[in-house]
């Protein structure tokens, strides 16, 4: 097989041969051989704060990653994005996400449309909503005021949700109870009603197209256990929103249109917690603090169009990626949130990240011959700590981390902030540096124990501080890797905005499940593992049922 046109770039094949010089050589002697570098491997903008100087690059990497860049169009590519050009050539759709956050005024056209209007009428329909709710003035079925927000949502449609819902919870309405329903799984839909009354509760039902299997399933049960606690059909009127693209399916559903709030084919559904999907966002926290969150994107939406590559977060953190992933041979990232809040941010990025470029063709067709998107986990620190980091100090493996960090948190309690900050400073530069035999024979440790206790560092990492958790930071930060992902799909030349594993996931079940429910024993067609799990999950179930052991 011919290589692909990315590897026979000059500019890919110069990286190549940096790496085999420079790939070995360690932090300790980077640092040695440029002392400043922890004061000139930074970037500044829109409240972010990025020390990448513990990455294993020198300035010919990043020169060499810039000039990568360039040759894949990027400048080029971003444009195209903000300009509202069909990028996502699969689908056959802009990518419009920054017009989400676009102040009023500003134009974006589609087709000669101007879009960014649209998203305020929006918008405001939403801070109108939200005024009521949150006032008291919208009132349930029975006439009580709205104490409950259940958000019904899966993939795109949820996990930017939840994320915002804990990042922000600090500044929600903490009178009010917020919970979300994604999984197809009973146990998700009756734990998150748990407790609640019903005449006080609202549904939000999230769904781009409204025909998502596990979200209808979910709101067909919300509906009847609305519809039987008030013992009124009438009662949903009040009490179920939806937030969708597909008018059609949700008047179907039995939600009036009026009480919809829309957004656009051209808001993917991972990039879509600031559209109206982020309705359970702006009850909890107010329409001012939401728009603050939008402010933050566009801040970042802003520097990543305009600021040299130099100092553009998004860039930085993109062809570092590409660096990682392609040059190092690191499979995976992790992202280490040194603030509780952040708790589902790396489940977000998750998304984010591997449902944009987990791509194996280029958008041509043609089979990839370099690895793309990297796997993305992590926790909180510093719980962690005491758990995978062990694999991250001293597996066979790099895992190149990513430290976010704040200022300041949210609930100053004695010293633990302080102490909380020491462990992700401690722990980036344990990596980088690691402990050499002689420091751990000079500790006075045993021979024998020496090869065990010794780390060998060059273990790289990002580290990303701002001054505290707000919802501008928050809205920066998710655009900061929105944008990053952004630059590795164009360095990869996929398609970073469509998602066939994900439809196919849509279909698989369709077929089985009718054979799960079928009356008789099916005709089953499938593999042999396949068919015989289906027959001991029938009998499984029917035993259970029969009260069975
Ligand atoms: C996101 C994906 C996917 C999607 C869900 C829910 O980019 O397309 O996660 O958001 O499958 O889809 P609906 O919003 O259409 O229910």
């Amino acid at each position: 097989m011919s290589q692909s046109r990315l590897r026979r770039l000059p500019q890919w094949q110069a990286l190549q041969q940096h790496a085999a010089s420079i790939g070995e050589t360690h932090l300790r002697e980077l640092f040695a051989a440029d002392p400043q570098r922890g004061e000139t491997f930074i970037a500044e903008d829109v409240g972010l704060y990025l020390d990448y100087s513990k990455q294993r690059v020198d300035a010919d990497t990043l020169r060499l990653l810039r000039e990568l860049a360039a040759a894949c169009g990027l400048p080029q590519h971003t444009e195209a994005m903000f300009r509202g050009e069909r990028i996502n050539r699969t689908e056959d759709r802009a990518v419009l996400h920054v017009a989400l956050r676009a102040p009023a005024g500003e134009r974006i056209e589609l087709d000669g449309h101007d879009v960014v209007a649209d998203v305020h009428e929006v918008l405001e329909r939403m801070a109108a909503f939200a005024e009521q709710v949150r006032g008291g003035s919208w009132l349930g079925h029975t006439g009580k005021r709205i104490r409950n927000v259940v958000s019904i949502g899966i993939g795109g449609s949820d996990l930017g949700p939840v994320m915002a819902y804990e990042a922000l919870r600090d500044y929600s309405d903490r009178d009010m109870t917020f919970r979300f329903v994604s999984n197809v799984d009973g146990t998700d839909f009756v734990e998150a009603v748990h407790g609640l009354d019903a005449a006080e509760t609202l549904f939000i039902v999230c769904s781009k197209t409204f025909t998502t299997l596990e979200t209808l399933s979910n709101a067909q049960a919300a509906r009847a256990w609305c519809i039987r606690a008030l013992a009124d059909e009438k009662a949903v009127a009040k009490h179920f929103v939806a937030v969708s693209t597909n008018a059609g399916e949700v008047a179907k559903f039995g939600i009036d249109t009026s009480h919809m709030f829309g957004f656009w084919d051209w808001v993917g559904g991972r990039y879509s917690m600031e559209s109206a999907i982020g309705l359970s966002t702006m009850l909890a926290i107010g329409p001012d603090r939401f728009a603050e969150m939008l402010a933050g994107f566009h801040a970042m939406d802003v520097h990543f169009r305009h600021t040299p590559y130099e100092r553009n977060l998004p860039v930085l953190m993109g062809l570092l990626g590409v660096w990682n992933n392609n040059f190092l041979d690191a499979a995976s990232v992790a992202v280490l949130p040194y603030e509780q809040y952040l708790k589902r941010f790396p489940a977000y990025l998750q998304q984010l990240t591997m449902e944009s470029n987990g791509k194996r063709v280029t958008l041509d067709g043609a089979a990839v011959d370099y690895a793309t998107g990297p796997i993305y986990w992590g926790e909180p620190g510093t719980n962690g700590q005491h758990s995978f980091y062990q694999l991250i100090h001293q597996g066979t493996r790099i895992v190149p981390c990513d430290f976010i960090g704040f200022g300041q948190g949210l609930n100053p309690l004695g010293q633990q902030h302080d102490l909380l900050i020491a462990n992700l400073l401690a722990q980036g530069e344990a990596l980088a540096f690691g402990k050499t035999a002689d420091e751990v024979r000079a500790e006075g440790t045993a021979e024998a124990l020496v090869a065990h206790r010794t780390f060998e560092g060059n273990r790289p990492s990002s580290t990303i501080l701002a001054h505290k958790l707000t919802p501008h930071v928050l809205g920066a930060l998710i655009a900061l890797y929105e944008h990053s992902v952004f630059v590795q799909g164009v360095i990869w030349g996929i398609d970073s905005f469509d998602q066939w594993g994900v439809e196919l996931g849509k279909q698989l079940a369709k077929t089985t499940i009718a054979e799960l429910t079928a009356k008789d024993e099916p005709v089953l067609a499938h593999d042999s593992s396949t068919n015989r799990l289906i027959r001991r999950y029938r009998q499984l179930r029917d035993a259970a049922a029969a009260g069975k052991p």
